[in-house]
């Protein structure tokens, strides 16, 4: 989704923008734009092309300046053209850069247009410019304060004038925002690691913030107009993140990753103890009677499969919703109730409206499941289990998804042991299986070069069906979804008994069968959904754990997995689904880490 980068400075700050936008682009943008204030004037390049293009911009007409402010857009109002790329202007006096959604634009602009004001964008920004220039009276931050209370929506902004060349003013609701303090320079980003390398303190925005930012430091007022003092974060960002290394793409670096992704979740794991989700994590598990989750997108795929292992080890009932259907569902609140969010970047709009949502309801109990620990997700939620996936680049979640089972699968047996479900065995095979994990990834990851003739294969398709029955359905569903979401192959996932009721329809030679077969109790079923797709002349390729013994044959081609990995075994399986998906879009030629009209971090609604 949108970045925004801005700072103010002693040095030529054009190439710290940017920089700041080059480590944003992961997020998925359609053009990208950077202002600085020179001459008593804002100044302005924009593309709708890459970064590079803007770069090579700003060289060419030698775009410099100590303030200035810079974005990507994922445009949500607007076509991506020129115009509507930011920073967008108000008479040439203010410059604006927005991440979000201005809900009541409509109204907004036609005041404003009754005030004199022409619009020159298709965008919801350009009323906050104007709306901002409307009420100016010398004191930028004094009229950000003003405007921001006449907007319903989401944002986070950071502004110029040129009349206040030593100012950048900052506001932010429901979307990110968080301040850089340099030496002598500060900053502002929607992700501290658009800093990097600029500084390693950073302070991050509350809901209803609005900072100004100077040369000699930031002033912050909240959401009631009052002066406050915000906590200053050491944080390490590490740039290499957005380092490719030897890697084709990000996601190819990130399936890559995920042994040591899971090493480093896991080393925090020595025993199933509450206090792996924080202090009061004893009381509140004490208290509840069941959990409902919450999640968008992959993250929902890892609530559906902990669903399985909630209901299966901790014995607890367990409800799980898609996060944007929840926040506008009238549902029963329940106050024994766990609410548990899960999201990579913890700033998702829609789970974090849900949470707030849950809340509102009179939901005391929450959990985050999250990546960053210090996004808005985890900073709302009484307790939580950080991930250590480290920075996910690829738009398509990987590592981040596996990370969040770790993390899923030690709530339900920490659960279940508290429940007087666990025997100490029982508790030291599961230890054991997640220690083993990172080295039976590794076994699954070598099967690469097999994946690789399948996906030469799928390339030439138009659609696909995947199959899973039980834990491993969910795993079916993120198989689907992968697919879909980079190689643009229309996809859809069954539970494989369901197939009879509805999709078999579907099958024929052009539609190839992914099917996750797993040597579990349910392998036998599934055995006989496999006959079934055949006996109609549908190919099936199977990824089979070695011990279930379904091997080549007319119509059924196999990769044999290791053996069944127990409990854990849907770790290993969508691993060489995620595989699939990548080498397929490889085949394909499309851009897999930026696939269209897809962003990472989804921060509006
Ligand atoms: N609504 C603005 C900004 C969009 C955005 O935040 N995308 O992530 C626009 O369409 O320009």
């Amino acid at each position: 989704m949108c970045g925004i980068v801005g700072a103010i400075a002693q040095r030529n700050i054009v190439p710290v923008l940017i920089e700041g936008l080059r480590r944003l682009e992961y997020r998925g943008y359609d053009s990208c734009g950077v202002a600085v204030l020179a001459g008593g004037e804002p100044h302005r390049a924009r593309s709708v092309a890459r970064v590079a293009d803007l770069d090579a911009q700003v060289r060419e007409i030698r775009l410099e300046g100590v303030t200035g402010i810079a974005h990507t857009r994922w445009a949500t109002h607007g076509a991506p053209v020129t115009d509507n790329a930011h920073p967008i202007f108000s008479r040439d006096a203010l410059a604006i850069v927005h991440n979000g959604i201005i809900e009541n634009y409509e109204p907004l602009r036609e005041m404003l247009r009754g005030s004199g004001y022409t619009f020159v964008s298709q965008t919801d920004t350009e009323v906050i410019v104007h709306l901002i220039h409307s009420v100016y009276r010398g004191d930028l931050f004094a009229a950000v304060r003003e405007a921001v209370t006449q907007l319903h929506g989401a944002y986070a902004i950071a502004v110029l004038h040129k009349d206040q060349p030593d100012t950048v003013v900052g506001a932010r609701q429901g979307s990110p925002l968080v301040a850089g303090l340099g030496e002598g320079e500060n900053f502002l980003a929607s992700d501290a690691l658009a800093l990097a390398g600029s500084t390693e303190h950073f302070i991050f925005l509350e809901e209803g913030d609005v900072c100004e930012l100077t040369l000699g430091g930031v002033r912050i007022v909240d959401r009631s107009g009052a002066f406050v003092t915000r906590e200053i974060r050491h944080v390490a960002v590490y740039g290499g993140a957005v380092e490719l290394g030897p890697y084709r793409h990000f996601m190819q670096k990130e399936i890559f990753e995920q042994p040591r992704a899971i090493t480093d979740t896991i080393s925090q794991i020595d025993r199933f103890d509450a206090s792996l989700f924080g202090a009061d994590a004893g009381r509140v598990f004490a208290d509840i009677e069941s959990l409902l989750v919450l999640a968008c997108g992959t993250s929902y795929y890892s609530a559906l499969t902990a669903k399985y292992w909630l209901e299966s080890v901790a014995k607890i009932p367990t409800q799980v919703e898609i996060a944007s259907e929840y926040r506008y569902r009238e549902s029963v609140p329940d106050s024994k109730a766990l609410v548990v969010v899960i999201s990579q970047s913890g700033e998702t709009a829609d789970t974090l409206a849900a949470l707030k949502h849950a809340q509102s309801l009179g939901h005391v109990h929450t959990l985050a499941v999250c990546n960053v620990a210090t996004s808005a997700i985890v900073r709302q939620t009484a307790l939580s289990f950080l991930t250590h996936a480290g920075t996910e680049i690829g738009v398509a979640s990987t590592k981040a998804f596996t990370t969040q089972l770790v993390g899923l699968f030690t709530l339900a047996v920490t659960l279940g042991k508290l429940r007087g479900r666990m025997s100490a065995a029982q508790e030291a095979d599961y230890i054991r299986q997640l220690r083993h994990l990172p080295a039976a990834l590794n076994s699954v990851l070598v099967l690469e070069p097999q994946i690789i003739a399948w996906a030469e294969e799928f390339s030439r398709k138009e659609h696909a069906l995947f199959l899973g029955r039980g834990l491993h359905y969910p795993i079916a569903l993120e198989g689907a979804l992968k697919l879909k979401e980079i190689s643009y192959i229309h996809a859809e996932a069954y539970p494989a008994g369901e197939l009879k009721h509805g999709p078999l329809a579907l099958v024929t030679e052009a539609m190839p069968v992914v099917t996750v077969a797993p040597n579990d109790t349910l392998l036998e079923k599934l055995k006989s959904n496999i006959q079934e797709v055949r006996a109609r002349g549908g190919q099936l390729y199977v990824f089979a754990d070695a011990d279930a013994h379904i091997v080549n044959d007319e119509g059924l081609h196999v990769i044999r997995m290791p053996e069944h990995y127990g409990a854990l075994s849907p770790i290993l399986h969508v691993v060489p689904l995620q595989l699939l998906a990548y080498h397929t879009a490889c085949a394909r030629g499309t851009d897999v880490d930026k696939p269209r009209n897809l962003a990472k971090s989804v921060t509006v609604e």
